[in-house]
């Protein structure tokens, strides 16, 4: 279930307004503790949507994980060079996905490596532009995804790095182009926050509640980041406690929760979605204790990155996982695996489809066998 409104444009332009604070009592929910456990509704249910990320307008932002993205690497994954365009028709057309992230630098969007703005480059704009086109094009839902890290060029956004206001205006000119569209476009605040002890997660709230805020007339699904690399256990347990009822004051500014989604992430190696072998599906720690904690408290969350490498391990957790998350899609929106579009099919957790001579298109072993959907 996901509540939309009709898009409509209505961008904040007054300076932001923070709304996290003791006196607004009506926004300060508290996380709730769920004393038995609360069966899943729908154990024959299927998420709204699956998908997979598709990489390449944030190439250079993974070098240091610092969000200082080297744009003389960024490439388009679109035609000449790949064909992400192709792969995402074959992608909803054969393997029934509803949903494509389509992760981009900060740098990247005002052409720019030092100095942070909200204002928009045109020319580069425009070139991903072509991307969330092609997306829209296939009918599917386009998570833009600014692939910072919560941070420019090393330095955390509303914490030393560039204000609250400029992240928002960023995101208030995103909202801006895209609020027309008869389709959703869903924002992302993709903003791992690696070291929770460099972080100071108060602080990052209210800078996710700036750009909700500014954003939040355009009316999509916004997902929200938080810390922990997004991690899905960093959402329950003992110091995750915190950082839950942190995120539940991030509201929309009638204090409401509509379409706010946590955005969360689970690799099924050691967790850094770097190795080729799996050795966890991560439900009894991860997914099912997120799943109650949503439920208690009335959420959702969205995992928006998720995958493994093409081997038979991987393949027994993600088939766990992906079937897991649709008999919870009271509380699970969806999936997206990480990664196409221009990563190359030996990348050790390609889902690039290979393309043969006769036009078909044939998926990687983790897609074919447990994330596209069957029938
Ligand atoms: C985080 O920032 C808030 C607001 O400035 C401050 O009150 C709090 O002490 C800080 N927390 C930590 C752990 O530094
Ligand atoms: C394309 O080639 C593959 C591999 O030879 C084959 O399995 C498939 O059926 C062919 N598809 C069409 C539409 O001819
Ligand atoms: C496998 C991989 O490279 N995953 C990266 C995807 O992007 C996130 C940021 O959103 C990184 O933290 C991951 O390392």
């Amino acid at each position: 279930m996901m509540l939309r409104f009709s898009l409509v444009t209505s961008i904040v332009s007054a300076a932001p307004t923070t709304v996290i604070s003791s006196t607004t009592s009506s926004r300060v929910l508290t996380t709730k503790t769920c004393t038995t456990s609360i069966a899943p509704p729908n154990s024959a249910g299927t998420v709204e949507m699956a998908g997979v990320n598709l990489s390449g307008f944030d190439w250079g932002c993974g070098t240091d994980y610092k969000g200082s993205c080297d744009i003389t690497i960024t490439q388009s994954p679109m035609k000449p060079n790949f064909d992400a365009g192709g792969q995402m028709i074959h992608f909803v057309n054969d393997d029934g996905y509803r949903v494509f992230r389509l992760p981009v630098g900060w740098q990247w969007l005002i052409n720019s490596a030092g100095t942070a703005s909200g204002v928009l480059n045109a020319a580069n704009t425009a070139l991903y532009d072509q991307f969330v086109q092609a997306c829209l094009a296939t009918g599917a839902s386009c998570i833009i995804d600014i692939h910072n890290y919560g941070r420019f060029d090393g330095e955390i956004i509303g914490q030393g790095g560039p204000s609250n206001a400029i992240f928002a205006q960023l995101w208030g000119n995103i909202a801006a182009k895209y609020a027309s569209q008869p389709k959703d476009v869903h924002a992302a605040f993709d903003c791992d926050i690696a070291n929770p002890t460099t972080v100071n997660i108060t602080l990052w709230a209210q800078t996710v509640q700036t750009a909700v805020t500014r954003t939040a007339g355009a009316s999509n699904m916004i997902l929200l980041p938080g810390t922990d690399w997004l991690a899905v256990w960093a959402f329950v347990g003992d110091s995750a406690a915190a950082l839950s009822t942190e995120k539940t004051q991030v509201t929309n500014p009638d204090g409401s929760y509509t379409n706010l989604v946590f955005d969360v992430h689970q690799y099924l190696d050691d967790g850094t979605g770097s190795h080729p072998d799996c050795t966890t599906d991560a439900i009894s720690w991860g997914f099912e204790p997120l799943a109650q904690w949503l439920r208690c408290n009335g959420r959702q969350a969205f995992l928006t990155e998720t995958g493994g490498g093409n081997t038979a391990s991987c393949v027994e957790y993600m088939c766990n996982v992906v079937p897991f998350l649709n008999a919870n899609s009271d509380v699970y929106v969806g999936y997206v695996g990480w990664a196409a579009g221009g990563m190359a099919q030996d990348y050790v957790l390609s889902e690039t489809p290979n393309l043969l001579p006769n036009g078909t298109w044939v998926d990687q072993l983790l897609v074919s066998s447990c994330m596209a959907r069957k029938g």
